[in-house]
């Protein structure tokens, strides 16, 4: 069955994936609908956060000491209470909370663990910038019992799906089943997500690159030295290259993923609070770095890619490198061969 294009909704075309899986129940189907409500719900009240006494913070600090913005509050609260009475999830876990969420005893539960940022950029929130959610859907390992932690510190590449809601100039949802990454539009005025971007992917190469500029005395000096070469005039390469850096993670990505480039969170070398970086691997990384192969690119933490990589702790940090293919290489081979282009 061939797309209609433009103008199939997002479930007509959740329903089309489910149809072509084997032995798919439709709970996933199920489970991703919710997710797009809460994300309309959320949009909702982005979109009117400047009227609103929505803006600023709560006075409360989440796991990382970051004050928890009351639309960083809202999103989370509004994302677990859509999905945990679905009977599709058995744990919930949140950049927001400590620990698992567990589902309470009066609601079914299923095979899936739905992990979540739940409002990405939360520091944008007030200048009105790009801000998002993240979300990664993995499945049980164990058949029942409440949810342990081994089964969520496990390898991004069994990730079954993974996404994200960009709240900007347009809402759109951009996420993948392992079968493509396909983006979506809201049209506000029919509440609908649309398909916009059919199987997108990143160029091979772009001429992007988005790393906080004010870390870089922070850097090791390879990434130093990877930086400076993007900026010596080397026409072969398209360099020098443009530098583009919002602050959110979604909307750098998202960018980059539509026009090419890198992005960069590299760890902190004066910082012992950042000696990872600042980026979370399970809830971020590992969700954007299953999307971005999946459109042909890659994420690394340097030295290893993404999706390989195992978590110790729930809220384990990484160095984040993730883009065209091309530009990750390249900047793996400063780290690794010391520097050469
Ligand atoms: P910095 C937002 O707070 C975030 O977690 C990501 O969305 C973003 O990429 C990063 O932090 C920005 O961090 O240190 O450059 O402000």
């Amino acid at each position: 069955m061939t797309d209609r294009g433009l103008g199939i909704t997002v479930t007509e075309h959740l329903l089309r994936e489910q149809r072509e899986t084997p032995y798919a129940t439709g709970a996933f189907t199920q489970l991703l609908n919710e997710l797009i409500v809460a994300a309309k719900i959320i949009h909702r009240q982005v979109s009117k956060a400047g009227l609103v006494d929505i803006f600023g913070s709560t006075g409360s600090e989440n796991v990382y000491g970051e004050e928890i913005q009351k639309l960083d509050e809202f999103a989370n609260r509004t994302i677990i209470r859509r999905v945990i009475h679905t009977g599709h999830i058995a744990a919930i876990a949140s950049e927001e909370d400590a620990d698992i969420i567990e589902v309470p005893h009066q609601y079914p539960t299923g095979p899936y663990i739905l992990l979540i940022d739940p409002l990405d950029g939360s520091s944008n929130i007030d200048v009105n910038a790009n801000i998002g959610t993240i979300f990664s859907i993995r499945r049980r390992i164990k058949e029942s019992g409440p949810v342990t932690l081994d089964e969520i510190l496990r390898k991004g590449s069994e990730q079954i799906a993974a996404g994200y809601f960009i709240y900007g100039s347009s809402t759109m949802l951009v996420y993948t089943t392992g079968k493509g990454v396909h983006g979506f539009t809201l049209n506000p005025a029919l509440g609908e997500f649309l398909l916009s971007h059919r199987n997108i992917k990143i160029p091979k190469r772009g001429k992007i690159y988005s790393v906080n500029e004010g870390n870089y005395y922070y850097w090791s000096e390879p990434i130093r030295r990877y930086v400076d070469s993007l900026k010596e005039k080397d026409p072969a390469k398209g360099k020098p290259y443009t530098s583009r850096y919002i602050g959110t993670l979604v909307g750098d990505f998202h960018r980059n993923l539509l026009k090419g480039g890198i992005f960069m969170y590299p760890a902190d070398t004066k910082d012992p609070k950042k000696p990872r970086g600042k980026l979370r691997l399970l809830f971020e990384a590992a969700p954007l770095a299953m999307i971005v192969e999946q459109a042909g690119g890659a994420a690394s933490d340097g030295h290893r890619r993404i999706l390989d990589i195992e978590p110790e702790t729930l809220h384990d940090r990484v160095p984040l490198f993730i883009g065209s293919s091309e530009d990750v290489s390249e900047l793996e081979r400063f780290l690794n061969d010391g520097g050469s282009s």
